[in-house]
């Protein structure tokens, strides 16, 4: 990527000084340990042999499987490294220099100058990826536009909908009905929301696939955390299915699947 590129971007760019931990922990991590005992399932054997362009610091997380199936999608080769979130690590103070959110997924690119970029936030990572390639987004208008309004719906409507309906079902230490109805209500009804879409699109943005379904999926393969069925919305079961079949969707589930557990434990934590 050029440095130009990396100026332009509006992201979070990591300080000189935290650098420094990406860089060692990524030599550490290609030499000393692979991600859940093997490389990613897209690099080719000769990409093996060189530093990585592309980390991926993820779990087995709604919002971190989206982001290794863009990647699969785009056929970009990358390195996984697993962060155990049921056990902190997200909230050390060497991931909190990768992303001071301390949350999963987050994305680091190496220039060939050793230049590392750091971006979080899931939906940004598929745009600084789709944007890269020229694929899965359309490059103006309102195909694109569309894109857009279904990515900011997933990440502001479904996405916490969906993530605070499991919580307070499974985990809030004490019951909290109005807390419960409220976010139960919701990740139903922007469920059928996006049914109402899929009546229309074979995707969720239109005639296309693109970074949007992708967004929307990674939640729908994790419905059980907030007992979501897909019984009433016969036009996302269709659309699940067939994102479900396509190849690099599976591939890109299975590289985060491995740390998944313990299925009772919060998909979203
Ligand atoms: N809006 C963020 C949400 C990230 C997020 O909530 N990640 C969860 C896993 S899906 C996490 O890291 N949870 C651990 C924590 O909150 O401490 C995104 O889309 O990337």
């Amino acid at each position: 990527m050029s440095g130009s590129f990396i100026r332009a971007t509006s992201a979070l760019v990591v300080a000189d000084s935290l650098l420094a931990f990406h860089l060692t922990e990524t030599a550490s991590s290609m030499l000393h340990r692979p991600f859940w005992g093997r490389s990613c399932p897209a690099c080719l054997p000769q990409d093996r042999e060189k530093p990585p362009m592309l980390d991926v610091y993820a779990f087995a997380t709604p919002n971190s499987v989206k982001v290794t199936i863009t990647l699969e999608e785009l056929d970009f080769p990358y390195t996984l490294h697993g962060v155990n979130v049921h056990k902190g690590e997200q909230k050390t103070p060497e991931f909190l220099a990768l992303n001071l959110n301390g949350k999963v997924p987050v994305l680091v690119e190496t220039d060939e100058m050793g230049q590392a970029f750091s971006l979080m936030e899931s939906a940004a990572i598929l745009v600084f990826l789709a944007e890269k390639t020229g694929r899965l987004l359309p490059a103006q208008g309102e195909a694109r536009a569309r894109v857009f309004e279904q990515l900011f719906f997933h990440a502001s409507g479904l996405s916490p909908a969906f993530g605070q309906s499991g919580f307070f079902q499974r985990f809030a230490a004490t019951s909290e009905p109005i807390a419960l109805e409220r976010f139960s209500t919701e990740a139903n009804r922007t469920l059928h929301v996006l049914d109402t879409v899929l009546m229309k699109n074979r995707f969720v943005a239109g005639d296309e696939f693109t970074i949007a379904d992708i967004a929307h999926f990674g939640w729908l393969w994790r419905r059980g955390f907030p007992n979501i069925t897909l019984d009433d919305t016969p036009h996302v079961a269709r659309w699940y299915a067939d994102i479900e079949s396509r190849p690099a969707v599976q591939r890109g589930i299975a590289a985060v699947e491995p740390s998944f557990s313990k299925p009772e434990t919060d998909p979203s934590k």
